[in-house]
């Protein structure tokens, strides 16, 4: 498997930060675009105590750039950057994050330094992130960030020795060049030690290789995935759950109750349903599936749907992407029920009684999705802040 590793790409390293690499910031929307094209993304992170011994600082009668050694290796004094807990030393701010696996950090011994994001500039101590790229499967790696001369030079070269092929990616990394020619010196360096130097334009071209994926189980709904060492449920064909927050005009709630097999239990949920093949790509797509599923549930027609938010509904256990919907302007045209076997009840409950109608369903022995109260959470904030709900584009609803 190949592995983009992001090299300390943090506030301080970027212009107007405390150890500012010239347009350090471009490297920023293509690291982004890059993380696309890689199923398993890395970052390393520069991370120093206050009386850190690279910092010129801490050296009486010192300046910043100057030679001096430091037990034992020469050391290049730096002005004080990236320490622990402050703004400068997270990662930068329009660096996206999402799906970083893990960040190495390096740097916090006060004794030593540590340009590359393997090991410790003496080679005493590992980070850990080359026995995790190997425990992850990953034979190749492809290197960006800053600075090109330093971090990113000894985090390719220290990549090669454990064995990984090495890729550089050029316009993705900036340096400091401290003497003018230090960036293609470094360059030239790595090309030398055997690093393949590309652009960001010949990954794009590559295939986006899938993870070591076993399917252990394939069944007429789910299937049982396995991923590395993780196990988790994916639905088959279908990419996401809509659920819908929905209020009558008589400012009611609509909840669904049925008796659900894996739990072996009545349960209180809020109307929802999958999401399909076809949909995810658009919003609309997506409130149309919701439309349809309220419809089919509720037998009731929403003329507003808005998206409130998204994210995983059990994300140890399965894929799914769950979307809440609000839906208003609510009309009954059926009675609802689901489709055949469903046998759902649908309640309509008082908004002021939701908290105490759930609570004694609760009593009763029933078993209440949380995401009906993250539905009231957000009718109960969108009221104390008075935010204007945005319609939807509507059309009518599918089949
Ligand atoms: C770096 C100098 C000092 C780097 C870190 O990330 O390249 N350079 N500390
Ligand atoms: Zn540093």
């Amino acid at each position: 498997m190949k592995a983009l590793l992001l090299v300390d790409i943090q506030n301080d390293f970027l212009p107007g930060g405390a150890l500012a690499v010239p347009e350090g910031d471009r490297v920023i929307p293509v690291a982004n675009k890059l993380q696309g094209r890689f199923s398993l993304v890395v970052a390393t992170q520069d991370w120093h105590p206050a009386n850190h011994g690279s910092f010129a600082a801490n050296h009486p009668g010192k300046k910043p750039f100057e030679q001096i050694e430091l037990n034992g290796l020469p050391q290049t004094l730096w002005p004080v950057h990236c320490v622990q807990q402050t703004k400068g030393a997270e990662l930068a701010s329009g660096l996206d994050s999402g799906r970083i696996a893990r960040v190495f950090r390096k740097g916090a011994d006060p004794g030593l330094d540590s340009y590359s994001g393997f090991f410790d500039n003496g080679h005493r101590l590992a980070t850990g992130l080359g026995e995790w790229l190997k425990s992850n499967e990953v034979t190749e790696v492809y290197v960006c960030g800053l600075a090109t001369d330093y971090c990113v030079k000894f985090t390719a070269l220290d990549a090669l020795r454990l064995g990984f092929k090495t890729h550089l990616i050029l316009d993705a990394c900036r340096g400091v060049n401290l003497r003018p020619d230090d960036i293609s010196r470094a360059v030239d360096e790595m090309a030398q030690a055997g690093v393949s130097v590309t652009q960001s334009g010949e990954v794009f071209k590559n295939p986006v290789t899938p993870p070591l994926r076993t399917t252990l189980f394939a069944g007429k709904f789910l299937s049982l995935v396995r991923e590395g060492h993780w196990e988790y449920a994916e639905r088959v064909k279908v990419n996401g759950a809509a659920i819908i927050v929905a209020v009558t005009e008589e400012e009611k709630l609509l909840l669904v109750e049925q008796y659900r097999i894996p739990v072996h239990a009545r349960t209180i949920e809020m109307p929802a349903g999958i999401i399909g093949d076809e949909c995810g790509t658009t919003a609309e797509s997506n409130a149309e599936a919701a439309r349809r599923e309220l419809l089919e549930e509720t037998g009731y027609i929403a003329e507003h749907l808005e998206e409130l938010t998204r994210g995983a509904s059990s994300s140890g256990l399965a894929s799914e992407i769950v979307v809440l919907f609000r839906a208003t302007g609510l009309r009954r045209v059926s009675n609802g029920g689901g489709v055949e076997h469903e046998e759902i009840t649908v309640h309509e409950v008082p908004l002021g009684e939701a908290h105490d109608w759930l609570a004694a369903k609760s009593r009763a022995g029933l078993l209440i999705d949380p995401k009906v109260y993250a539905g009231l959470y957000f009718l109960e904030s969108s009221r104390i802040s008075g935010v204007a709900l945005q319609p939807m584009p509507t059309s009518p609803p599918a089949g």
